[in-house]
């Protein structure tokens, strides 16, 4: 397949609420849309950098640096003949597994519709609905979070995750736990304690928990292991596996039990997949995290999600839990019974708003293949 061209756009969607984990605030998304064109054919992703580096050191002007000085011009230069030849080339480079993901994410939904499957079977999906889980920022008072749990409970929500912090954890999930004895529920601290924490956090086994996501240092492996051994809750890495090498690493090394699949931290669909493929044959459960994405991300997640290997409920809400309007129609809906059906058109199986994103966009750069711009009609 010949790319004609690639476009990055920047795209400000307001959150209906603010975001707090313990790392920070985010009241609304600059989303960076890729989307990719050949023969006719457009293909969309999804680049999930923050404005600031604070998830990772990736930012939107770093992803936008990347795709622009060096993966561009190495994806234009040539044919590609999939996804494999599209990592191979991308592999030169070092980093930016954000900035990748997108391109890798725009490029198989681009191969899906040439083919005219629905992305999900592309990737080898076996489901046709998932379970939907909501993840809850960290709120002013208790009774402000209680009240969203009670919320996304009522809604069918098949798993409820609590962002923790020192000072935000155990009072926090005892009352969570107290009013829903029996919800899936599990927790998230984005690395705020530290190794020196473990009897602190040994506190948390009493409330049986689906797991503790991410408790210490965002590229640790070996205090994770520690901690495991000293915890009855499975730990869930989420930072700290930035590829299928640093899972199976992890897995070895015994620092987790579960492990979080996010396409933009692991840099695409290729490693995403080699992580699944790792964690089905070892027998460790997998799911799929979000962060924050727009319509077009969280459809790229709702397909990877319906591989077998994903059987605990992820971060993927309806898109109304994040926006008064997504850019996707129709929006991600969750139903009564807490799943959200994988679509089953080509691609990414929604449509993009154009005249929504237009209206949202902060700005727009393209490049085209050099035959692509020196061709008359
Ligand atoms: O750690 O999983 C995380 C959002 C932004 C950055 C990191 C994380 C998150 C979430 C929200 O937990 C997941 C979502 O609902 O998209
Ligand atoms: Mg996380």
């Amino acid at each position: 397949m010949r790319l004609d061209a690639i476009e990055i756009r920047l795209v400000r969607l307001d959150l209906v609420e603010p975001f707090e984990t313990s790392f920070g605030s985010m009241a609304s998304r600059l989303v960076v849309l890729v989307r990719m064109e050949s023969d006719g054919l457009e293909g969309w992703g999804e680049i999930v950098a923050g404005e600031q580096p604070l998830y990772s050191y990736e930012t939107v002007g770093t992803a936008v640096h990347a795709v622009r000085e060096f993966f561009a011009p190495a994806l234009l230069r040539a044919p590609l003949s999939g996804l494999d030849e599209l990592a191979s080339r991308l592999d030169a480079f070092r980093g930016h597994p954000m900035a990748r993901a997108g391109l890798e994410l725009a490029f198989t939904d681009l191969l899906a519709r040439a083919r005219g499957v629905p992305l999900s079977a592309l990737l080898g999906g076996t489901r046709d609905r998932i379970a939907a889980g909501v993840s809850l920022g960290i709120q002013r008072r208790v009774s402000d979070l209680l009240d969203r749990i009670d919320r996304y409970v009522g809604l069918g929500y098949r798993r409820i995750k609590v962002k923790i912090k020192p000072g935000w954890d155990l009072d926090v999930v005892a009352e969570a736990r107290r009013r829903h004895p029996d919800v899936p529920l599990s927790v998230d601290a984005n690395g705020a304690y530290r190794l020196a924490d473990r009897d602190h956090l040994r506190l948390l086994d009493r409330f049986h928990l689906q797991m503790i996501e991410q408790p210490l240092d965002y590229d640790d492996l070996a205090d994770h292991a520690e901690l495991q051994r000293a915890l009855e809750t499975s730990i869930c890495l989420d930072e700290s596996v930035g590829n299928a090498r640093a899972v199976r690493q992890a897995l070895d090394l015994g620092s987790c039990r579960i492990i979080n699949v996010k396409v933009g931290r692991v840099g695409g669909y290729s490693q995403a997949l080699a992580i699944h493929d790792l964690c089905l044959s070892r027998g460790i459960p997998v799911w799929c995290g979000g962060m924050l994405e727009s319509g077009v991300g969280r459809a790229h997640n709702i397909a990877l999600a319906s591989l077998p290997g994903f059987t605990l409920p992820g971060d993927i809400s309806a898109s109304r839990r994040y926006f008064a309007r997504d850019i996707i129609a129709p929006e991600v809906a969750v139903g009564p019974d807490g799943m959200v059906d994988v679509p089953r058109g080509p691609g990414l199986g929604f449509e993009v708003d154009r005249d929504f994103v237009e209206s949202a966009t902060e700005s727009v750069e393209r490049w085209a293949s050099p035959r692509a711009a020196f061709s008359t009609p």
